[in-house]
C-alpha cells in the first residue's frame, strides 16, 4: 500500500475543500480499496478508492456508468423537491482536471464525498430487511426509465449464469492448481443443477424475459441509512449495469437471509431466515411491483437459488483456478467459503415450495 503522503498527493488531484491530513483503510469489500480521507479536527470528509482494474477492466466505462446513475438519480431527487440532496445520492468529485477518475502511472483512483452522519449495517434484522427491500426497489425503479445503451457492462456477463458456467468448466478442464480430486462432490453438485439454473437467459432468448438495470450487489451493507434508521441511499455502483432481473433479490437473500456468514466454518450455522426473505420480498415489492411482470414476481425466490447456486459456482471456479480473484484471508478460504454457499443452497432449496406460496400475494 501507500504511504501516507502518496495518498495525499492522489487527493490533491481532485477538486477538493478543506485541509484533508489523513487517509486510511475504510470497509471490507472484496476486490477495491477503499480509505476515509480526514481533515484536521478528525471528521471523515471523503472517500477514496483505489479502483481493481484487473477486474474492472473498462475504468472509463465504469465511472461513466456511475455518473450517468448518480446524474440521473440526483435529476429525480431535485424534480421530487428532495432536500439534502447530497445524503440520498453519491456525489463523485471531478480530478482538477475535469475527469471522473485519476490515473497514477499505475492504479486508477476515484473519490465521493462521505456521507455525514450516516451509518450501515453488517447484520440484518427483518425491519432492515423490509427497508433494504424498499430501497433496492426504488433503486432499479428510478433507473426503469433509463434509455437501453445508457449503461456499458463494466463486467461482462457478471450475473449471466451460462457464462459463469462455461467459465466454471474451463477451470474444471484446466485444473490449473491441482485441486480438483479435493472437489469432486462439489463439482457433481454444481453439474446437476446447471440446466434449471439457466431459466432466465433461456426466457431471454425466447424474447419472454427483458433486461433492466440493476445493482448487482445488494448487501445490506451497501445502504445508508440516517442517524433515525431512515435510508439514505444506495452506495457501491460498480456493478450498476444492465441484467436479469433476479440478481437483486437474489443476491440480498443470499447475503442478509443466511442466517451464518458467507464462509462460516460451521455450516450448522448456515440456514435460510425466513422472516428476513419474507420482510425484504414485501419491502421490494412495494417500490417494485410497477415495473415486474407476473412472471418476474413468480421467479423471485427462485433468484434467491439461482445467486446462492452462482455464487457457489464462482467461488469454487476461483479455487479451482488457484485464487486468483477473490482475496482470501486462508489457504482453503475459497473451499470454505464455497461449502458455505453450497449449504445456504441446500436449505433454500428446502424451503422453495413455502417461498413460493409467499408470492401468490401478490399475483
Ligand atoms: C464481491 O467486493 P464485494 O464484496 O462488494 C463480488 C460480488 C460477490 C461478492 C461475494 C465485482 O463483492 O459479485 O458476490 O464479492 N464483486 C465482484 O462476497 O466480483
Ligand atoms: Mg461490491
Amino acid at each position: 500500500m501507500k504511504t501516507l503522503n502518496e495518498l495525499l498527493s492522489i487527493v490533491s488531484q481532485f477538486q477538493t475543500e478543506g485541509n484533508l491530513v489523513a487517509a486510511e483503510p475504510f470497509g471490507n469489500g472484496h476486490i477495491n480499496d477503499t480509505l476515509k480521507v480526514t481533515d484536521a479536527d478528525g471528521e471523515i470528509k471523503y472517500v477514496l478508492q483505489r479502483i481493481n482494474h484487473l477486474i474492472f477492466t473498462n475504468v472509463e466505462m465504469l465511472q461513466n456508468n456511475i455518473h450517468t446513475v448518480t446524474t440521473h438519480i440526483r435529476e429525480i431527487l431535485e424534480a421530487k423537491g428532495e432536500t439534502d440532496i447530497d445524503r440520498k445520492v453519491l456525489t463523485f468529485l471531478p480530478t482538477k482536471e475535469g475527469l471522473l477518475y485519476y490515473f497514477d502511472g499505475e492504479s486508477y483512483w476515484r473519490m465521493c464525498l462521505f456521507i455525514p452522519r450516516s451509518k450501515s449495517f453488517e447484520e440484518v434484522t427483518p425491519e432492515l430487511s423490509y427497508e433494504a427491500g424498499k430501497a433496492f426497489g426504488e433503486f432499479q425503479s428510478m433507473l426503469s426509465d433509463l434509455p437501453a445503451g445508457a449503461l456499458g457492462e463494466t463486467i461482462p456477463n457478471f450475473h449471466n449464469m451460462e457464462f459463469r458456467l462455461q467459465q466454471f468448466h474451463e477451470a474444471v478442464a484446466a485444473n490449473a492448481a491441482g485441486r480438483l480430486d479435493e472437489v469432486k462432490e462439489l463439482v457433481d453438485a454444481i453439474e446437476s443443477r446447471a440446466e434449471a439454473m439457466c431459466i432466465q437467459e433461456k426466457l431471454y432468448r425466447e424474447g419472454t424475459l427483458e433486461k433492466r438495470t440493476n445493482h448487482c450487489d445488494t448487501k445490506v451493507n451497501n445502504i445508508m441509512f440516517d442517524e433515525d434508521g431512515k435510508v439514505l441511499c444506495v452506495i457501491d455502483l460498480d456493478t450498476v449495469m444492465p441484467g436479469f432481473v433476479l440478481s437483486d433479490i437474489g443476491d440480498f437473500i443470499r447475503t442478509g437471509a443466511n442466517t451464518g456468514a458467507e464462509d462460516d466454518e460451521n455450516l450448522d450455522n448456515v440456514n435460510v431466515n425466513m422472516e428476513i426473505f419474507k420482510a425484504y420480498t414485501r419491502g421490494y415489492m412495494e417500490t417494485a411491483k410497477a415495473f415486474l411482470t407476473p412472471q418476474e414476481i413468480t421467479l423471485l425466490p427462485y433468484g434467491g437459488r439461482l445467486l446462492t447456486y452462482m455464487q457457489t459456482v464462482r467461488f469454487l471456479t476461483d479455487y479451482i483456478n488457484g485464487d486468483t480473484y477473490y482475496k482470501i484471508h486462508s489457504p482453503k478460504h475459497n473451499l470454505q467459503r464455497t461449502l458455505a454457499q453450497y449449504k445456504l443452497l441446500q436449505s433454500l432449496e428446502a424451503n422453495a415450495p413455502e417461498m413460493d406460496a409467499f408470492m401468490s400475494e401478490w399475483l
